[in-house]
């Protein structure tokens, strides 16, 4: 099976040049100008678009069992949009109840998941903790390629971990040579102004970001680095909101500690008037967490991004439908927490980043795909355009337009964050695995095409972090008396 791409412009995160592109039996086997197809080769001409590396969405939720009802996109959905959108992997979550066997979990999620279309592969998250726990942890980071965990600091009375599981689990990532994961909020703070909120009467979507402003998510920014520098472990925080959790951040990396920080295209271009929507469902549509914020937080935002403090952009795809919102309609608590943006996340990076002179093309392929590679171990079989890499490709085209809409995206969700946003720069063309997966609105890719990518920790980095740590080691004073 081979295909050659004639007549484009290569853009990695490091360069651009005009070269073809040829992937053979999965890969890219050679970039070179003027080649000539290999017999039986298809070729297609892409000459004015860009070759890129697919997009890497580190964070999504598909078919996640959450707040009393099941998130609508499944694995079948859910990738179908992130190949319409030019990503060609996701890393979702795996997410035992408190209690539940992490191995256990962990099938139940490889079997959801064996519909996926595009690539994919698992955080698993730490919501509890004993002795099977540890031993797990083990297992999932050398015979299942997770090298990976997270913690949801909010969620009290659901898998929130407190700071007990946090020393421990981080403790055990460090052992293990994997990176610790963190939603940093103040799961007591959220529960305590969520009561609040509810007894003075206000129950509707405008209380949600009430119930979690800044202080909570930079509290708990604050308090994860904190304890993860102690330890010696790499800490990466999911959807960073808030100028605060953007100062923790820079202020750890300056001591020289491996902080790494994620956003959402939500995050950087959707603003907190949404909850003041005189309509319920819109302004329901919105509940996600973090919140949406105030301008202010988003200029941050984006600045973080451009000076790269924080490194990867993500969406949090978690579809809740408007029937399953409704859950909340006389309690903002019960409103299921979630929005998508899997399909949209680079078109709106590209508009929003890219045009307004925010970020080169280069720099886009950085926070859209490579720098998610590296930090989770893919690369560069994933996150690159090169000789041996992957051939999980997007096609783009900096000149095409389009308006995002609910009644043209892929998620099955009736409503979509980036509503009415027009685009200039749109995927023509995804390619997965060396295989056409998505061309100009047609999804080519069927369930199960999708392979699930394993992700070995990454020995060497953390051996000089280990060797860092020894250094640092405490000795007792010797006392002859
Ligand atoms: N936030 C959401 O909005 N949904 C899923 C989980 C999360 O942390
Ligand atoms: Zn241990
Ligand atoms: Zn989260
Ligand atoms: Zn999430």
């Amino acid at each position: 099976m081979a295909l050659l791409l004639k007549g484009g412009k290569v853009v990695t995160h490091e360069m651009t040049y005009t070269a073809d592109v040829l992937c053979e039996d999965g890969k890219i086997t050679r970039i070179a100008q003027d080649l000539s197809a290999p017999e039986g080769a298809e070729v297609i001409d892409v000459t004015g678009k860009l070759i890129m590396p697919g997009g890497i969405d580190p964070h999504t939720h598909m078919q996640l069992p959450f707040m009393g009802t099941v998130a609508a996109d499944d694995f079948a959905s859910g990738t179908a949009a992130a190949l319409a959108g030019g990503t060609t992997t996701i890393i979702d979550f795996v997410i035992p109840s408190p209690g539940q066997p992490l191995m256990e979990a962990y099938h139940q999620w490889r079997d959801w998941s064996e519909k996926s279309m595009s690539n994919y592969t698992f955080h698993v998250a730490i919501t509890w903790w004993d002795d099977s726990v540890h031993q797990d942890m083990e297992t999932l980071a050398t015979e299942y390629g997770i090298n990976s965990f997270k913690h949801f600091m909010a969620y009290k009375n659901a898998i929130m971990a407190t700071d007990d599981i946090l020393v421990s689990s981080f403790t055990r990532c460090m052992e293990l040579g994997a990176i610790a994961t963190v939603h940093a909020e103040n799961g007591e703070l959220v529960y305590h102004l969520q009561q609040q909120l509810m007894e003075k009467g206000i129950t509707g979507p405008e209380a949600h970001p009430l119930s979690r402003p800044p202080m909570v998510e930079g509290e708990a920014a604050y308090r994860a680095i904190s304890i993860s520098e102690t330890i010696g472990a790499p800490l990466y925080l999911v959807h960073c909101s808030v100028q605060e959790s953007i100062d923790a951040i820079r202020y750890a990396q300056s001591r020289g500690h491996h902080v790494y920080g994620e956003v959402l295209a939500g995050h950087l271009t959707v603003d907190d008037s949404v909850y003041q929507d005189a309509n319920w469902e819109r302004a329901a549509a919105h509940v996600m967490s973090p919140p949406f914020r105030e301008k202010k937080h988003q200029d941050a935002l984006w600045k973080a991004l451009q000076a790269g403090t924080l490194q990867t952009t993500a969406t949090d795809h978690c579809a809740f439908c408007n029937e399953q919102k409704a859950m909340g309609k006389d309690n903002f608590t019960q409103i299921p927490n979630g929005t998508a943006g899997v399909e949209e996340r680079l078109a709106v990076l590209w508009e929003k980043g890219v045009n307004s002179g925010k970020l080169t093309a280069n720099e886009f392929v950085a926070v859209t795909s490579t720098n998610a590679a590296k930090i989770f171990n893919l690369y560069p079989a994933k996150g690159a355009i090169a000789e041996g890499s992957d051939a999980d490709i997007v096609v783009w085209d900096p000149k095409g337009k389009k308006t995002i809409s609910a009644s043209t995206h892929m998620s099955k969700i009736e409503n979509n964050i980036f509503e009415g946003m027009e685009v200039t720069g749109v995927p023509t063309l995804t390619i997965c695995n060396g295989v056409v997966a998505w061309k100009e609105g047609e999804l080519l890719a069927k369930e199960g095409d999708g392979q699930y990518v394993m992700r070995p920790t990454y020995a060497p980095f953390y051996e000089s972090l280990q060797r860092r740590k020894a250094l640092a080691e405490p000795k007792p004073v010797n006392r002859k008396s």
